[in-house]
């Protein structure tokens, strides 16, 4: 009796713990203030693209990777790429398959990343490539094409013109707690000792760094047209990816939530103290600082889609998935226009979020909040293509 007394005791506590730690209540937001994002540490106002890119720009990056994500080294001895596979008549003549090893080597350390890409062989240009950074394993970008999946639709990617590739994230940074560091982390060792040192978001980005470096190389890909993809966790890293790396020319993030696209600030669905707790290795040791403490961070999440500018970001949400909150998303993409206005891009995005399945395509600028819940669709990608076609007049 009297166990059962303290188990009904402990339920209720972790079930109150719960409920206050994450709120889903819009009237329970409360008040926040996001830091400026054109004006620099010294209190300057930033009113020219020169004044962002040699001041603010910087500035904004170094304080992500010093609080949030992490470091990302540049430098490595070597890298060499493999075709290890090729078809020239995959999905039935359609397209061409590449199955690329990409190994870099420093401090007599190696890592290799194994990318796949289709090509479509009716465009006979370079074309502009779909990079997606995915963290739901090679098994769902089957290169026989016998099994299809809705995360990674090659054919209907290919069907519109465009390329598409992937790699598992596995090959960088194995995505859980103790095993991260079994990959790119190797080749960098120090980067564990320190407080803003790389943890895995920064990690799969390093690696799709890497990608580009073939792409640039490779002749069927239109190297200036890479738009870099990802779902979730994936989306958190593909835009640090797009600020970190400016070959990038659109950075999509599908549904990525708290430490993605959605704001820090904004108390609604994840918390940057629950994802420190559960899913720290993400994101560098600093970062935990800022656990129930958001208002500390020097930055939030629109600074983060503002690293695009003059690129393009564009942002993908799904009306179930509060978890990852559509409307702070929103609210980021909106509050990074400033940067986009300096460049004289006119985004004018409404005040209010679209509503559902409602695209909005702006110059440089897209969201849509999809019916549904966490998942990365056929739909999601159709309203990628439709932004990519419009942004590079395809
Ligand atoms: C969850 C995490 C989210 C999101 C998600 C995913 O565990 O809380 O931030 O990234 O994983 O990647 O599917």
């Amino acid at each position: 009796m009297k166990t059962n007394y303290l188990f009904t005791i402990a339920v209720l506590m972790i079930s109150f713990q719960t409920v206050v730690a994450q709120n889903y209540d819009e009237s329970k937001v409360g008040y926040y203030q996001l830091p400026q994002i054109l004006q620099t540490k010294n209190g300057e106002k930033v009113s020219t693209t020169e004044a962002w890119e040699k001041i603010r720009r910087p500035e904004i990056l170094k304080l992500f990777e010093d609080n949030v994500y992490g470091q990302v080294p540049k430098d490595f001895d070597d890298i060499k790429f493999k075709v290890t596979n090729q078809d020239k008549k995959a999905m039935n003549g359609k397209a061409t398959l590449k199955e690329v090893a990409i190994t870099v080597t420093r401090n007599q350390k190696t890592l290799t990343i194994n990318l796949l890409m289709f090509t479509p062989n009716k465009v006979k240009k370079p074309v502009p490539m779909f990079l997606v950074i995915n963290h739901r394993g090679v098994k769902t970008m089957d290169v026989t094409r016998m099994n299809k999946d809705g995360f990674w639709p090659a054919e209907q990617v290919i069907e519109a013109g465009y390329g598409i590739a992937g790699f598992d994230v596995i090959d960088v940074a194995p995505d859980n707690k103790t095993d991260f560091i079994k990959g790119v982390l190797q080749l960098y060792p120090e980067q564990l000792d320190m407080d803003n040192g790389m943890a895995a978001l920064g990690a799969w980005g390093w690696g799709a760094s890497r990608v580009i470096d073939y792409f640039e190389k490779d002749k069927l890909v239109d190297a200036k047209k890479i738009i870099s993809v990802g779902h979730s966790r994936g989306g958190k890293a593909s835009l640090w990816f797009g600020a970190q790396d400016q070959r990038v020319a659109i950075a999509v993030s599908n549904e990525s939530g708290n430490s993605g696209a959605a704001l820090s600030r904004r108390n609604f669905g994840e918390t940057v103290k629950i994802i420190t707790q559960n899913i720290p290795y993400w994101f560098c040791e600093n970062y935990k600082q800022y656990a129930d403490n958001e208002d500390k961070l020097p930055v939030d999440q629109h600074m983060l889609l503002a690293l695009m500018a003059p690129r393009a970001v564009y942002v993908g949400s799904a009306a179930e998935d509060l978890w990852a909150d559509p409307k702070g998303q929103y609210i980021a993409l909106f509050e990074a226009q400033p940067v986009f206005e300096l460049y004289g891009v006119e985004t004018k995005l409404p005040l209010e979020m679209p509503s559902i399945n409602k695209q909005i395509i702006r110059p440089h600028m897209g969201f849509h909040n999809r019916e549904g819940k966490h998942n990365m669709t056929p739909y999601d990608w159709q309203q990628f293509l439709n932004f990519a076609n419009e942004y590079f007049n395809q």
